[in-house]
């Protein structure tokens, strides 16, 4: 019986050395040490020892099946390490590998135009003012000049939530805000940039929703001939050194005289293209000196302050200096349109 355990020892503890995995060792552990296994069955049959052997088997028998327990211990915790070493050689980083190129985005074409004209602007002296979307219909009309009869408010139909609140057709209203907000003392001196809307079908050159940028100047001696400064300094810098700039005669119910302001052909430098629909000239903006009823209505007094103000769409700006045709390439976010702006 003792040699019978001895070798018992010997092939376990051979077999679980030579284990490949914990599967296996797993059922080395069965074989040798379950209920059915031959250690076991060797102390149930202690019974027919005599007294003196019975000791010496049993001390051998637990010694064997403390030695098979320890072995296989050892090399489930060796075959552990081994899995995880291999694990981790697996899934290891190379933290010296370059990283994936990020994908650089670039503003989209309007946005670079309008901060484009606000860096202009800002340069002048001017300051942003942005206001409310949502307006009332004393600052987007009354305020400017348009009493409710006004027939220039036909032009200026626009999405009604009241009687009385609109969506604002113009950035202006916010000019007037600005204005009442300076209590009647200069200078006020502001650049409006914004969402308006107005009650139009959508075609290439409409939008019910599009941006405007209007400027205003008020102050004592403001005069014509800073505002023709002013949009001369602008149209070089946003088409070119050799730009000429003209103002013809207009009409806009919040300023008193009031001008259109063409600037000479970028395209043909004057001799006559399509751009400039062979005129030589291309309108950009309107403009004009603050009418004295909408200076007095904002708090001012015309007797003391004048002011210049002008507008002008940042859709037209960019079509013109990008070649764009169509208004509704800017709203439909076709990354083939939008991808051409990429700046290198
Ligand atoms: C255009 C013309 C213009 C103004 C906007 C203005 C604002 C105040 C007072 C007086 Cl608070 N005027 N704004 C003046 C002249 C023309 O816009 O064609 N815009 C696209």
């Amino acid at each position: 019986m003792k040699e019978q355990l001895e070798s018992l020892r010997n092939e376990a503890l051979e077999q679980v050395n030579s284990a490949e995995d914990l599967k296996s060792l797993q059922d080395l552990r069965v074989k040798y040490l379950g209920k059915k296994g031959p250690i076991t069955e060797v102390l149930r049959g202690m019974g027919k020892l005599s007294k003196e052997e019975r000791p010496v088997i049993g001390q051998l028998a637990n010694e064997v099946r403390e030695a098979i327990e320890s072995a296989i211990k050892d090399k489930q915790e060796h075959l552990e390490l081994e899995k995880i070493k291999a694990q981790l050689a697996e899934e290891s980083i190379d933290v010296t590998l370059p990283g994936r190129p990020v994908q650089s985005a670039n503003h989209h074409p309007l946005t670079a135009v309008i901060e484009e004209i606000e860096d202009l602007f800002i340069g002048l002296g001017f300051s942003i003012a942005e206001g409310p979307e949502v307006e009332n219909d004393y600052y987007n009309f009354e305020a400017l000049n348009l009493p409710k009869d006004h027939p220039a408010r036909d032009m200026q139909d626009s999405f009604y939530i009241t009687e009385e609140i609109l969506l604002r057709t113009h950035t202006s209203p916010n000019q007037a805000r600005v204005m009442e907000a300076h209590k009647g003392k200069g200078p006020v001196k502001i650049i409006c940039p914004g969402k308006v809307y107005r009650r139009d079908t959508d075609d290439a050159t409409h939008s019910h929703q599009f941006m405007q940028i209007e400027g205003l100047y008020v102050d004592k001696n403001v005069r014509l001939s800073d505002l023709k400064g002013i949009l001369t300094v602008f149209a070089k810098e946003m088409f070119g050194e050799d730009r000429q700039i003209r103002l013809r005669p207009s009409y806009f119910p919040f300023t008193e005289p009031s001008v259109e302001m063409d600037i000479s052909c970028f395209h043909c430098s004057g001799s006559g293209c399509s751009v400039c629909k062979k005129t030589g000239w291309i309108e950009i903006l309107g403009a004009g000196m603050v009418h004295p009823h909408v200076l007095e209505m904002s708090g001012f007094d015309p007797k003391v302050y004048t002011g210049f103000a002008f507008g002008m769409g940042p859709e037209r700006i960019a079509m013109l200096k990008y070649g764009i045709n169509d208004i509704r390439h800017f709203y439909n976010n076709d990354v083939r349109f939008l991808k051409q702006f990429k700046r290198a």
